[in-house]
């Protein structure tokens, strides 16, 4: 990484190794290396000019059935140590991001093959959706892992919703095109905007939930408001941030890490300790927030509840 500012929580370089080295070192040898580092601003600020119209919903009750083997991470680290590419590679966007993201009005579509295409303000979606707490275990690709309290609502309700047509066999994500409040998409190379997808029985899975808030508490800019996709048994580049379309589809998406960097990152992105990415292992992996290296567990040790989607997929390259 071009960063070098670290600290304590901070990995070291040896621990895990970013999405983007391959990409960085194409930036780099093209002379076009990173510009926007280190805003200053007071974050403040930005949040008192912008009252959330859904702070008043939260907290939500907690659903109990999802439990974790570990302590939730620290509020302060989840909320500074992300992976957000529209404000650049580094790892402390969150500065950028909450100067930055206005997330009102915020115009969601729901489109496709589906019975019912429709247009709403994020704030109507919400007051249709079934809110509630839960604890997810959040395991990036680069090995670190975090253990999180996501409020928002089951992705199934959102399918339920749009009411899909027999035809669709996938649900695509994607963030909102904005070059002025993401400087990151004016860089050509990326595939912008960040797309992702789910077949539609990953995406009516029990797991597969809607992130609207964390720590009970509306989601920070950072954190990919106002709407963020949250799969816990997939790495984290599948969680597809501030999310403006769920388009049903027949044709499986090329997502963005897939269109990238296709020898590294596929469509499935199963969590696998045994399938190592081409330059690291995916063995073991960092807890931000303790000096501790776990072992990674099988679909983020979420197998119980999603491996019989994947029973007859055995052509399929599942775990990356
Ligand atoms: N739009 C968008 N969504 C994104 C990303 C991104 O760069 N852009 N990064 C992904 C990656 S690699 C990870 S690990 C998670 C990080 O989420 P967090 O910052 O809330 O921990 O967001 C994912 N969603
Ligand atoms: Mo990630």
């Amino acid at each position: 990484m071009l960063i070098k500012r670290r600290r304590g929580w901070e990995l070291p370089e040896s621990a895990a190794t970013p999405e983007s080295v391959y990409f960085n070192r194409r930036a780099i040898l093209g002379g076009m290396g990173l510009a926007t580092i280190g805003s200053v601003l007071p974050v403040t600020t930005a949040r008192a000019e912008q009252p959330d119209p859904s702070a008043k919903l939260y907290p939500v009750a907690r659903n109990a059935k999802y439990t974790l083997d570990r302590p939730i991470t620290p509020e302060k680290l989840a909320t500074t140590y992300n992976n957000f590419y529209e404000f650049g590679s580094h790892k402390s966007i969150w500065r950028d991001a909450q100067r930055r993201l206005k997330v009102r009005p915020w115009t969601v579509k729901i489109d496709g093959m589906v019975g019912r295409p429709m247009e709403l303000g994020v704030d109507d979606l919400l007051a249709k959706m079934p809110l509630e707490e839960r604890l997810y275990r959040l395991r990036c690709v680069e090995a670190w892992s975090m253990a999180i309290p996501y409020s928002g609502f089951p992705l199934k309700a959102l399918v339920d919703l749009a009411q899909p047509q027999s035809g669709a066999k996938y649900l695509v994500m994607q963030t909102l095109s904005n070059p002025t409040m993401f400087p990151g998409q004016r860089e050509f190379y990326y595939p912008w905007p960040y797309t992702e997808g789910l077949t539609i029985a990953e995406a009516v899975n029990e797991l597969s939930f809607i992130a609207t808030g964390l720590y009970g508490k509306p989601i920070p800019a950072q954190n990919g408001a106002p709407l963020r996709l949250v799969a816990p048994w997939k790495y984290g580049f599948k969680h597809v941030k501030s999310i403006v379309s769920f388009t049903f589809s027949d044709k499986r998406p090329v997502t963005f890490w897939e269109k990238l960097v296709p020898q590294e990152y596929g469509f499935w992105a199963n969590i696998n300790p045994e399938v190592p990415h081409p330059r690291w292992s995916q063995a073991t992996e960092k807890v931000i927030g303790s000096d501790e290296r776990v072992p990674t567990q099988l679909y983020n040790g979420y197998g119980e509840f999603v491996a019989g989607l994947y029973k007859d997929l055995t052509s399929e390259k599942l775990f990356m």
